[in-house]
């Protein structure tokens, strides 16, 4: 059996945005397609709901279109094809296409003859044989639609029609038979193990060559797997193997289960139809080693086709048709669940319609006009209608790349849709055309409105991207977690990665780039001097911060070394809210003292005010009372203060504080690496910015402030880069100088102009406020499920992490048994999490008593990266927390067993007490 999963087995490594639009603009665009679909543009549309050429490749897979040998004969990547088909299909021959339909027209010269006809499953006449002068006789066992259920196999081929018809055509009229895997003409059902096999038997008796469409492979055995008796203890890849031995030939389209984004292929064992096949390819697609696919495609194609077999993968896309098809059904909406998503009946859709009424058609105008969705219809028009599948409207999932949060929509606007069914009104057509991308249409009773205006997509509650490309995360049993944890001195640090399953462990550097921010990177002119990138890297951060003068530098840390010895001077007080480890040691290091000025409910977990990171007005005039404003060089203001639990400062609070200091002549110098979260908060809690831009949230934020520096790695949405951007001429002409000295040069702070490129779009990208606000509220939803749970977590919950209180966590455990460090390791232990200690462990030890800080908070952070992980994961965090939260009591503190002297965190081992 396939196991049901509960989250996706992989992180995003890369996003592309989803095009987002207003219903009256989808109204538009539908009337400039006269209501046809196919015709709509690809940024109008916010979800394809089509598999072809649209699934999310892995890394592995996309990283091969940069090594394509593109020789005209005997490329390595087509070599590589042919050792995969080998070792998946079980096929030593292997004749590429362009496509599948390079591949059907192989099929057709050569084993086609006007007259004959095909045997087949389909349901719909295949275009290219009818125009070659085949017959398209369909075999197929007969289902109607209420009764199809996977579990009936209704894909499989009826032997006695299949008897019938070779006794009537005769075995020499026959061309061959085609067998396609959940066939999309019949609602993507499958046949079954034992149908495939007995019709191979038939067909050899009558010496008819057997093919099968293996493009949806994945899905039929998937099916088989877990429905058919004798094969649930099969694996994907074995089945597979045996599938394809029944039969003559394989056909596949690449752009389907392989997950390329176009490509094909012809296998066989049979040397002589081999040799015919290359013969033709030569005529029609390319040289027999390409076939009209580029390298780079033959290596996608051939790395896909090697793990297509995940069982993983397949697991998920299980799980998330399943996960679709019950939120339909559990709403009564008529659905039947195919392998490759779901078919909506659309009799039962719009009884009210005719035939005359395009109702196919209308189904799919009115998903795209209440959800922004797209179902294309592509195919010859009479003969779809008269088919059976124009009985059903497929909403095909693409592999990997939606999210549960896109299927909820979907799911959504199909309820809508349905509950409001009579309220939808039919199209004419007002052209002619053979094919359905051709057909214009118009409304049926013109004055009056389409379908029921519902939200739906206006509303939206959605990541506002979809997934592009992902990295399969480590997945490990219990027993051998536990081994892991032990090895690595239970200390998260010391984990090897390959064994985590969700990375908590920061925030910093682990975003998911863009699309946009990769094709930037390959455009950008390298060299150390000066350039474009450079210059837009500048001009941006101008723009959007504000600041006159931006020292480009290669993480936040650099900035802050700058930063504090342009400004700081021996004997000096810096005033900041709330310490971070590496800004408060660049101030210690420059001679400098760092003071406390948060707010005293910072520093309780349970304090659920809203603007926590707020700097105390009146500790800093404390200090200017205590010093003197002379012995202030500036203060140090956080944007969502991370320690203290991503908490956010108010905008008026800034504005004030900055009064105060320009009275006093002291400079505000903001730690603006988490300022977007801050922005986005502001606009959510101060009603004052409820229709604000982010963008101008930000620029009035960076106002109340004389420069910042900048960790790019967390908000600016890049793996690496940070800034130093200041208004003052001299401190940057100093800065400049330290620069050169400590960083690279003046114009790259030793990055790369690819890292520049990248942070200028990625700047662009924090800004929008459709990504601000699902990234914030990601962390939100973590952080009120554990609430609503009972776990005690670190009030309100931030913007970055939500963070675990572990002295309230395991009560009975004194902190030197090191509270925080046991619940990380624990966690791991439980579901392959990985978190970071924030506690005593962290804190250290008072080098003159020698004994633990023991501080106030005693927490462990869970922390999010930026667009990787979706509320799959978080629904999975939440459980496991549960889980260690349940057997809490019984477990055990921790003590050192090597402890280092400095940083001792990062590097410390433990064991369990007895
Ligand atoms: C984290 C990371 C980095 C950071 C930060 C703020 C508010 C500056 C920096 C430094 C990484 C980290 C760093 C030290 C200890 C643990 C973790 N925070 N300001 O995970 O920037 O790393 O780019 O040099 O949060 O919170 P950089």
């Amino acid at each position: 059996m396939l196991q049901k999963l509960p989250a996706e087995p992989h992180k995003t490594k890369i996003i592309q945005k989803l095009p987002i639009t207003k219903y009256d603009e989808r109204l538009a665009n539908l009337k400039d397609v006269c209501y046809n679909t196919f015709n709509l543009r690809s940024d109008q549309v916010t979800f394809d709901l089509t598999s072809t050429g649209t699934s999310a490749m892995s890394q592995e897979q996309l990283s091969g279109i940069l090594i394509g040998d593109e020789a005209y004969a005997g490329s390595r990547n087509f070599i590589l094809l042919e050792n995969v088909v080998k070792s998946i299909l079980g096929h030593k021959r292997v004749i590429p296409t362009h496509n599948m339909l390079g591949a059907r027209k192989l099929i057709a010269r050569v084993l086609g003859a006007s007259g004959r006809v095909v045997l087949t499953n389909s349901t719909l006449a295949d275009n290219l044989f009818a125009d070659n002068g085949m017959q398209h006789v369909s075999v197929k066992k007969n289902v109607t639609l209420d009764k199809i259920d996977p579990v009936e196999f209704a894909g499989s081929i009826d032997i006695e029609r299949l008897n019938g018809a070779i006794n009537k055509y005769k075995p020499e009229g026959i061309a061959f038979m085609l067998i396609e895997t959940c066939p999309s003409s019949g609602h993507s059902q499958p046949f079954s193990f034992k149908n495939l096999k007995d019709v191979c038997r038939v067909a050899k008796e009558n010496k008819i060559i057997t093919i099968l469409d293996i493009s949806f492979i994945i899905e039929n055995a998937a099916f088989i797997i877990n429905s058919e008796d004798g094969n649930d203890k099969k694996s994907i890849g074995e089945l597979v193997r045996e599938m394809v031995r029944e039969v003559d030939l394989t056909l596949m389209n690449a752009a389907e289960d392989c997950r390329s984004n176009v490509g094909g292929f012809v296998t066989t064992d049979l040397d002589d139809l081999a040799d015919k096949l290359r013969n033709q390819v030569v005529v029609f697609e390319g040289l027999h080693t390409y076939g009209g696919m580029a390298g780079r495609t033959m290596e996608v194609v051939a790395r896909g086709l090697q793990e297509m077999v995940d069982e993983r993968s397949v697991c998920w896309k299980w799980s998330q048709i399943d996960y679709l098809c019950n939120k339909l059904k559990e709403n009564d909406v008529p659905t039947i669940r195919g392998g490759n998503g779901v078919y909506l009946p659309v009799k039962d859709f719009l009884p009210q319609l005719g035939y005359e009424d395009n109702p196919l058609f209308v189904l799919s105008a009115a998903l795209y006009l209440m959800g922004g969705m797209r179902i294309a219809i592509d195919a010859k028009y009479e003969e779809l209608v008269n088919s059976e599948k124009s009985k059903t409207l497929g909403c095909e999932i693409p592999w990997d790349s939606f999210t549960n949060q896109h299927l909820d929509h979907f799911a959504q606007t199909i309820i809508d849709l349905h509950r409001r069914r009579n309220d939808v009104q039919g199209l004419r057509q007002v052209s002619t055309g053979d094919w359905t991308d051709e057909l214009r249409f118009d409304l049926k009773w013109g004055n009056k409105p389409f379908c029921p205006a519902v939200s739906g997509i206006d509303e939206y509650r959605f990541e506002p991207w979809k997934v592009k490309a992902i990295e399969h995360i480590g997945f490990t049993d219990k027993g051998h977690r536990v081994k892991a944890a032990k090895e690595a001195g239970y200390n998260t640090f010391l984990l090897k990665s390959e064994d985590i399953g969700i990375d908590a462990l920061t925030d910093s550097g682990t975003s998911a780039m863009s699309f946009e921010q990769w094709s930037k990177m390959f455009m950008a002119h390298e060299t150390p001097y000066a350039s474009k990138d450079y210059e837009e890297f500048v001009s941006t951060v101008q723009e959007v911060f504000g600041y006159r003068y931006v020292l480009p530098t290669h993480q936040g840390r650099a900035a802050e070394h700058i930063c504090s010895q342009t400004l700081i001077k021996d004997g000096d007080s810096v005033p900041g809210n709330m310490y971070f480890t590496t800004t408060k040691l660049h101030q210690e290091l420059a001679g400098g003292q760092f003071v406390d000025a948060i707010i005293d409910d910072a520093h309780d977990p349970d304090s659920t005010f809203e603007w926590k990171g707020n700097v105390d007005l009146n500790k800093m005039q404390d200090l200017v009372k205590r010093v003197g404003a002379d012995l202030i060089p500036y203060l140090s203001f956080e944007t969502c203060v991370n320690m203290a639990g991503g908490q956010p400062a108010s905008m008026d609070n800034m504005r004030e504080v900055y009064d105060f200091c320009n009275k006093h002549g002291i400079l505000v110098l903001f730690d603006a690496t988490r300022c977007a979260e801050n922005a986005y908060l502001i606009r959510k809690k101060d009603p004052k910015y409820q229709n604000s831009t982010i963008r101008d949230i930000l620029k009035e934020m960076m106002s109340y402030g004389d420069g910042c520096t900048v960790s790019s790695k967390k908000d600016c949405l890049v793996n690496i880069c940070g800034f130093f951007a200041v208004n003052d001429r001299k401190v940057y002409e100093k800065a400049q100088n330290m620069l050169r000295i400590y960083e690279g040069t003046i114009t790259t702070g030793g990055l790369s102009c690819q890292d520049l490129a990248a942070h200028t779009q990625g700047v662009h990208e924090m800004l929008d406020y459709n990504y601000i606000r699902a990234r914030v509220e990601q962390t939100q939803y973590l952080g009120y499920k554990l609430i609503e749970a009972g776990i005690p977590i670190v009030k309100p919950p931030g913007s970055h992490a939500i963070f675990l209180n572990a002295r309230k966590f395991f009560d009975h455990l004194d902190q030197d048994e090191y509270p925080a460090q046991v619940l990380s390791i624990e966690i791991f232990i439980e579901a392959g999490i990985r978190t970071m200690e924030r506690g005593n462990v962290s804190k250290g030890r008072d080098p003159v008593t020698s004994k633990n800080y023991r501080p106030n908070l005693e927490l462990v952070r869970i922390t999010l990266p930026r667009r990787v992980y979706t509320n799959s994961h978080m629904d999975l965090i939440v459980d496991a927390i549960k889980n260690v939260y349940k057997r809490r009591h019984a477990t055990k503190g921790l003590r050192f067993v090597y402890e280092p002297k400095e940083l001792r965190f990062f590097q410390g081992r433990f064991e369990y007490m007895p």
